[in-house]
């Protein structure tokens, strides 16, 4: 990569690094002079005392680096891998590390060894990688013993506390007070809609599997989302622009949070699902959009529970799967029979990728 010249315009230089010819304003180079941040990388000045008028004296450059001197006095240095990294001139296929997946996920994931994963950061880095694509990330041998799961959390982030406690326990009881505490089936969803910021992160951990039946099921809803995209685009529309609010009360807690179904990033990219059938509140919607609201949910949810969507599995003693909870949705298919006792809780999204970047940083 060789800076190899620079034409100077009225607002903004043309600089050809390695023959590919990007712009910078000249306000956004004397914004971003790299001197003027500190190693953490926070801005040391206020943007908004620049000058908006800010121009440069004079442009020098070699094959490094590219100088410049201020009207406003200052200095600074730009090296190439700086410019290169940050153009903004052409599209430069921006690293997505997300992988959308349907079933055949089964043939993907793997279940990484949790006394590996804490012995090996290079492990840990995979099992974390899975997150990061898939959205999930499945260890086995996690020892299934009650609160295991702290440990595990501690792998990459903190445990976040919610209503229902630091953990929970998810087995069937008597007069259950939550549909999450029966054997009965249940479906596809997120967890805890109701609470604004949404756990980005949940963990399930196996201790004792029901005799028969209480399969796990897990579906992509971004995956989802992008096939009703395509499907039925007014119907993605509709989930993508109208709020819905979800609702949760007890003895100790009143949570409320008005939401998209689907939420879309600047770009129109799907970056959040939130969908859970116990408690959405009573659709409060303009009288016409009312009927197609609910089709539109419904075309969702035949995506979503669609074989072809569903990646189905046995959670066994010793087994944790970590999710995102804001992407993936869990689910039990069928009547579990039988003693089964999981422990789960919620962690966050922002701790678990600083984490896996500082791995990758250090066990390339
Ligand atoms: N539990 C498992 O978000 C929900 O209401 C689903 C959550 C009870 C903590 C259940
Ligand atoms: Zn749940």
């Amino acid at each position: 990569m060789k800076l190899h010249s620079i034409e100077q315009n009225d607002t903004y230089l043309a600089v050809d690094i390695s023959g590919t010819v990007s712009r910078f304003h000249y306000f956004w180079l004397r914004d971003n002079c790299p001197d003027s941040r500190t190693s953490n990388g926070q801005k040391l000045h206020e943007t908004n005392l620049l000058s908006p008028d800010v121009h440069p004296t004079s442009v020098a450059h070699s094959e490094q680096a590219m100088t410049i001197e201020w009207s406003d006095g200052a200095s600074s240095v730009y090296p190439v891998s700086f410019l290169e990294n940050w153009q903004y001139d052409h599209a430069n296929g921006e690293t997505d590390r997300m992988v959308l997946w349907d079933r055949d996920i089964e043939n993907r994931v793997i279940r990484h060894d949790y006394e590996e994963v804490c012995r090996n950061p290079a492990s840990r880095k995979l099992w974390l990688q899975d997150v990061a694509a898939y959205g999930v990330g499945l260890l086995k041998g996690v020892p299934p013993v009650e609160e295991k799961i702290f440990d595990v959390v501690a792998l990459f982030g903190f445990v976040r506390d919610t209503n229902y406690g630091r953990l929970f326990e998810i087995r069937s009881e008597e007069n259950a007070s939550n549909l999450a505490y029966t054997p009965q089936p249940l479906s596809l969803h997120t967890d805890n809609p109701y609470r604004d910021p949404c756990p980005s992160l949940q963990l399930v951990h196996c201790l004792v599997q029901a005799e028969q039946g209480g399969l796990t099921a897990l579906a992509d809803g971004f995956h989802a989302a992008n096939r009703l995209r395509q499907e039925s685009p007014d119907a993605f529309d509709l989930l993508t622009r109208h709020d819905v609010t979800f609702h949760y009360e007890s003895e100790d807690a009143v949570l409320d949070n008005r939401d998209r179904i689907i939420s879309l990033d600047g770009a129109g990219r799907v970056r959040k699902v939130r969908i859970n059938n116990r408690s959405i509140a009573p659709l409060k919607l303009p009288f016409e959009i009312v009927p197609p609201f609910y089709e539109a949910l419904s075309s969702f949810r035949g995506i979503l529970e669609a074989e072809e969507s569903q990646f189905l599995f046995l959670l066994q003693p010793g087994d944790l799967m970590l999710f995102d909870n804001e992407r993936v949705l869990h689910g039990r298919a069928g009547v579990s029979v039988g003693a089964r006792h999981l422990q789960g809780c919620y962690a966050d999204r922002d701790g678990l990728l600083s984490t896996l970047k500082i791995l990758e940083l250090n066990h390339d």
